[in-house]
């Protein structure tokens, strides 16, 4: 069980506008921030695909959520 607070700091920190929604774009760049520079925008925007669940493309904090908790 991850905590929702680490949760929270680790998705505001992927959601660098502050919208609430995590885009493929975003995510590809936190990832690099980390050291990932392999991931391409397809490899981002596919990672995102696979979490989302209501299909709008991004991500929500309940998504990235439900995601950890997996
Ligand atoms: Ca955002
Ligand atoms: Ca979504």
């Amino acid at each position: 069980m991850a905590d929702i607070e680490e949760a929270r700091k680790e998705f505001q920190r992927i959601d660098v506008d502050g919208d609430g929604f995590i885009t493929a774009a975003e995510f590809k760049s936190a990832l690099a921030q980390g050291g990932d520079w392999n991931v391409t925008d397809t490899v981002a925007e596919a990672i995102i695909k696979s979490r989302d669940l209501n299909g709008d493309q991004v991500l929500s904090f309940d998504e990235f959520w439900t995601y950890l908790n997996k």
